[in-house]
């Protein structure tokens, strides 16, 4: 993209800086600490982002005769993490080893969505206990947001980052068919789809391809649900229309550019959720700030 070594050096060199100095230690569930009933979903949504170093914390006591024990795993995918499927789930601290003033530390090492929970009693504690939240730690970014200033970088420091980041979000960016060569129809696993096509950039651009009503097909929309929960179950009540019914035709199919720095839940909402629900029209893209300097 017409950056030099020197100058890629200068970005990695940065962020390697900024990456240490900034890594955060966050509790799991704040003062509830790590137990059943309390809605760790909601909880990492509500503390996101999180970023690669950071240190999440897991507060549970050891088996005793007053409390039920916990545990932490790490599930594979999010099917099995919203459905609480265990069979693959890895061990990442046994029931004792959230004790003792400091509890468990687990460092979020990885760029990759990372779904953790509580497998204790065959995933009751994951299923109705809520034991369980995901969170995608970001690279620390620079020039993608305000933080630099604090930091301590220069103003023309600040500059060229913002500048550079600006170039290569323009450059980069990715028009995506969604679901592919399958475009926007009943039945297909979009949720799937977009895990497999992650990670998403701010910037790119998102086509929605559907015939408009006619004597043969389904109708099909657009619209974006406004949380993780509605999304889950295809809550349509606050659903934002993105394009309706005769908005996909043509060559061209429908546009969506992907410019917030925030998850975007997507669903159809023709027949009252049936096609979000049965048809599995949904899905979802948390679109991130292009980072350089942040991996290879
Ligand atoms: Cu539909």
């Amino acid at each position: 993209m017409g950056l030099s070594s020197a100058q890629g050096l200068i970005l990695l060199v940065t962020a390697s800086m900024f990456a240490v100095s900034l890594a955060k230690t966050i509790v799991v569930g704040g003062s509830e600490k790590w137990h059943f009933g309390f809605n760790y979903t909601d909880w990492a949504l509500r503390n996101s982002p999180f970023f690669i170093n950071d240190t999440l914390v897991f507060k549970y006591d050891p088996p005793n005769s007053t409390t039920f024990p916990h545990n932490v795993y790490l599930l594979p995918n999010l099917m099995s993490f919203l459905t609480c499927d265990l069979r693959r789930a890895k061990l990442v601290a046994d029931v004792g080893q959230g004790g003792g003033p400091k509890g468990f530390e687990f460092v979020l090492r990885k760029w990759q969505p990372h779904y953790f929970a509580c497998t204790v009693r065959d995933g009751f504690h994951c299923n109705e206990g809520q034991m369980k939240f995901f969170v995608v730690p970001l690279p620390h970014c620079h020039g993608c947001h305000g933080a630099e200033i604090k930091m301590g970088l220069s103003s023309a420091q600040g500059l060229i980052l913002l500048v550079t980041a600006s170039m290569f979000a323009v450059s980069l960016a990715k028009t995506i068919v969604v679901g592919g060569s399958e475009k926007w129809h009943f039945g297909f696993n979009y949720t799937d789809w977009a895990l497999r096509n992650s990670p998403f950039f701010i910037n790119d651009t998102l086509v929605f391809k559907y015939n408009p009503p006619n004597s043969t097909t389904f109708p099909h929309n657009v619209y974006l649900l406004p949380n993780r929960l509605s999304f889950l179950t295809c809550d349509l009540r606050r659903a934002k229309l993105v394009a309706d019914v005769g908005q996909g035709g043509g060559p061209k199919g429908f546009e969506f550019v992907l410019r917030k720095w925030q998850p975007h839940y997507f669903a159809c909402t023709v027949r009252d959720g049936y096609h979000c629900n049965e048809g599995q029209m949904k899905f979802f893209v948390v679109p991130l700030p292009r980072c350089h300097g942040c991996h290879g």
